[in-house]
């Protein structure tokens, strides 16, 4: 073999971009985004009575799947001759947007609830040296004001999903999809938020479509957490509240994208508790080695809770993890603790040994 010849994770824009908008070669920032693991399940596949796949956007470069669509958005706005990027956040947003930005060499902006985002997520904020603005006020105000900033000033690209641009490099997730399974999936679930995800996925299903590479595409089941499903109930919610903090919003921007996802794919959108959300990260986790965070847990909670009603979709499926586990230790640390330590003598630690069990 040929040493060098091969290319690992080119980047989203090198390796789809006739699927995307134009970028100029010298405006493109990437760090390596995208050929993220489609990883089969077994155990959870039994319980599910469907081969399921877990893709796992975790493993991204800031560990969420926002880093597909910002590479887009912020070579886009290199081009356009940015010179600040502003966004709202839950999260995983900001921590990407500060990523990239740094990357790009462009001053970052990133404006997010008080209190209310995941310790790993702030600490890749502040680790990437972007501006981080709390607000008393949830996601959505945030949103509003992030708009507003955007629209006063030339110079700001907003790099929320509301800009297209994101929505166009998420969708390299449904092209991947198809490229490793050689057809696409018989359904998707994944966890909705600001409902930019899983836009993106229809969006790259029915131009993987259109294409004429497959004649089918897969149903779209999106989940939200109950006590943030503005989308189940049919109107906005004021108060979201969820542990799943990433997904803590009460007014999605797209959501007429995600109403004509699970509509045009005979899909649904649905909504599951806090503890089935915990239920299935721990699952996922101890079953199958997959540490993600508890938003990206609400598509399998999403599945298990169809197949309790057994409604549960068979064939084919593709959970994606949104993001890594890591991102949001406080709520591991919450439900288990680390042991007090012990003497460093053999009796002290076999003892620990034969109480734990094997
Ligand atoms: C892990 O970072 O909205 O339905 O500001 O971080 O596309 O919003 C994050 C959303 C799922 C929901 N899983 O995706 C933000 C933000 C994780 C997330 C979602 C988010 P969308």
């Amino acid at each position: 073999m040929d040493v060098g010849t091969r290319v690992f994770r080119q980047g989203v824009i090198r390796r789809f971009r006739e699927w995307l908008p134009p970028i100029p070669e010298g405006a493109v920032t990437t760090i390596g985004e995208g050929d993220t693991p489609l990883i089969e399940a077994p155990a959870l596949s039994e319980r599910i009575g469907a081969r399921l796949f877990l893709k796992f956007e975790g493993m991204n470069p800031t560990a969420s799947f926002k880093d597909r669509g910002m590479t887009v958005a912020m070579s886009r706005a290199v081009a356009a001759g940015s010179r600040f990027a502003v966004c709202a956040s839950t999260g995983n947003t900001a921590a990407s947007a500060a990523a990239y930005a740094a990357r790009a060499g462009i001053r970052c902006f990133v404006v997010v609830p008080a209190g209310k985002i995941a310790l790993g997520k702030a600490v890749q904020v502040l680790a990437h040296g972007a501006e981080i603005v709390q607000i008393e006020g949830n996601f959505d105000a945030a949103l509003r004001i992030s708009q507003e900033i955007a629209n006063d000033r030339e110079d700001v690209t907003l790099v929320n999903s509301v800009n297209p641009d994101r929505i166009e490099g998420q969708k390299t997730g449904a092209f991947e999809v198809c490229e490793v399974l050689g057809a696409p999936p018989d359904a998707m679930a994944l966890p909705v938020g600001n409902a930019g995800n899983i836009t993106s996925y229809w969006k790259g299903f029915s131009e993987w479509r259109e294409a004429g590479y497959t004649d089918t595409a897969p149903r779209m089941l999106g989940f939200q957490a109950e006590g943030a499903s503005p989308l189940v109930a049919g109107h906005d919610f004021e108060s979201p509240e969820t542990v799943a903090s990433a997904i803590r919003i009460g007014a999605p921007a797209s959501r007429e994208g995600a109403l004509a996802a699970a509509r045009e794919s005979g899909g649904a959108i649905e909504s599951v508790t806090d503890d089935e959300i915990l239920a299935a990260q721990e699952l996922l986790a101890r079953e199958e080695g997959l540490f993600c965070e508890p938003a990206s847990a609400a598509g399998l909670a999403g599945l298990l809770k169809l197949v309790g009603e057994g409604r549960g979709p068979g064939g084919t499926v593709v959970s994606v993890l949104t993001g890594h586990g890591l991102k949001d230790p406080d709520v591991i640390l919450s439900r288990v603790e680390l042991p007090e330590p012990v003497g460093a003598t053999f009796e002290a630690v076999a003892g620990r040994m034969e109480r734990r069990g094997p």
